[in-house]
């Protein structure tokens, strides 16, 4: 922002001295290989990590090799993006560089918690001698960078060549998500529908689904982002019918002009084939309207269905959807559940329970104690011994609409943290 904060990064680590050696062009970075006036533009950046000055380890051995990233200069912003993640400061031209003051860079692949580049300062160098930037260079230092190793972390302090040319590059739409979708797979329609853009692209950016219901993509709503300005992501704000397919179809352009692209791969959207309506009757006659679970029980060991005869049995592995139809103004799911597991001390409370209405915006998640916590009775049964008390669950639904979907997942558990347990589940029912 002034002359003393750019100069801390003058002081700092250069280019030549961080020992950075195959990756740049030693002829580009003299002073005197014609350091140009900047102006607002777009470019295409590269950055290559060295190890810090405090750690004679090398950082490839533990973090990534490199960044991509687009960055935008614009009257008085610095935007940074790549593939769904956009950072944004105020910028200065100072002495004709780019400076700019705490820019967190977009990660990608490098697993830290954040990049934080304190100081950024970009000249642009005039390679072809006509006047005007045909590259930017700069370094900058990141005090503290959080790498993330498993469950593990480690402090580490890094140096970032960047290297920049002109933005030459069309940008795309890929597809993204609250999990990784694999190809083909078919969408929870509890998941919200997201696409990712490859770089930010312009505000004016439009971006919709076309298939069983045509809907509107929104942007999504960066903490930095102004209103104006440039966008990254866009996401289905309503939760999409059971047994729909899409496609995407999508009008815009990067901020260096170039129309957006659509990924073929991540073109075509089904959602979960729809399961039938259950018909609630505590799980004491045939089984319809179910996927996930396909028995119902009148016990396990010693401990007997929550309620009448039966329950309905969620083995330990298996996610749950069941589809409802509300029959007058209810508001409320209901159920109850038992969890049984292998273990007496933990491990139960990795199911993420959601519900919502098809067609509605709002995805109620269920947040519950941990049953096993709380008591600890035996089953008698060799394979899950231990049974917690009865958990009951409400979901206020307040979305107009008749169909309601209840999903129970097993969350994301690294090995040895966690035990998945089977459920015991009854009463199911709006209220
Ligand atoms: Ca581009
Ligand atoms: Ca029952």
């Amino acid at each position: 922002m002034n002359n003393r904060l750019w100069g801390v990064v003058l002081a700092g680590c250069s280019l030549l001295a961080c020992g950075q050696t195959s990756t740049t062009n030693s002829d580009t970075n003299s002073e005197d290989g014609g350091n140009v006036q900047l102006g607002p533009g777009s470019w295409d950046v590269t950055g290559v990590f060295s190890t810090g000055v405090v750690s004679a380890e090398p950082v490839q051995s533990y973090f990534c090799e490199k960044l991509e990233f687009a960055l935008t200069v614009d009257r008085d912003t610095i935007t940074v993006g790549h593939d769904g993640v956009m950072y944004a400061a105020p910028v200065q031209i100072v002495d004709g560089a780019y400076v700019a003051t705490s820019l967190d860079l977009p990660m990608g692949s490098c697993n830290a918690e954040r990049l934080l580049v304190d100081q950024l300062r970009l000249r642009g160098i005039d390679t072809n001698g006509d006047g005007e930037a045909d590259e930017l260079e700069g370094t900058s230092t990141l005090d503290q960078v959080r790498i993330v190793s498993g469950d593990t972390y480690r402090n580490a302090k890094l140096s970032i060549a960047l290297k920049a040319v002109p933005d030459d590059s069309q940008p795309k739409l890929l597809r993204s998500g609250e999990k990784l979708l694999r190809s083909g797979e078919m969408i929870n329609p509890l998941d919200r529908v997201s696409v990712s853009a490859s770089e930010p692209v312009d505000a004016s950016t439009q971006v919709r689904l076309t298939g069983t219901t045509t809907l509107p993509l929104v942007a999504a709503q960066g903490s930095e982002r102004s209103p104006s300005g440039p966008v990254i992501a866009f996401y289905s704000s309503q939760i999409l019918p059971l047994g729909g397919s899409w496609q995407i179809e999508a009008e815009g352009q990067d901020l260096a002009g170039h129309p957006l692209a659509l990924d073929p791969a991540s073109n075509r959207w089904s959602t979960l084939a729809d399961p039938g309506v259950y018909t609630p009757d505590g799980f004491e006659g045939a089984l319809s309207g179910v996927s996930g679970a396909s028995e119902t029980v009148s016990g396990y060991g010693s401990i007997p269905a929550i309620s009448g005869a039966h329950s309905l049995w969620l083995e330990a592995s298996s996610n749950l959807r069941v589809h409802l139809r509300r029959r007058g103004a209810e508001k409320k799911l209901h159920f109850m559940v038992r969890a049984f597991s292998t273990s007496k001390s933990s491990g139960s409370a990795y199911k993420t329970v959601r519900a919502g209405v098809l067609g509605g915006t709002q995805v109620v998640t269920l947040a519950y104690e941990n049953p096993l916590s709380q008591a600890r009775d035996a089953t008698g049964e060799a394979s899950l011994p231990w049974v917690g008390d009865a958990i009951e669950f409400d979901a206020e639904l307040d979305d107009p609409g008749q169909d309601v979907l209840l999903s129970i997942d097993n969350s994301y558990c690294l090995d040895g943290f966690c035990r998945p347990s089977a459920w015991m589940i009854d009463d199911l029912t709006l209220q």
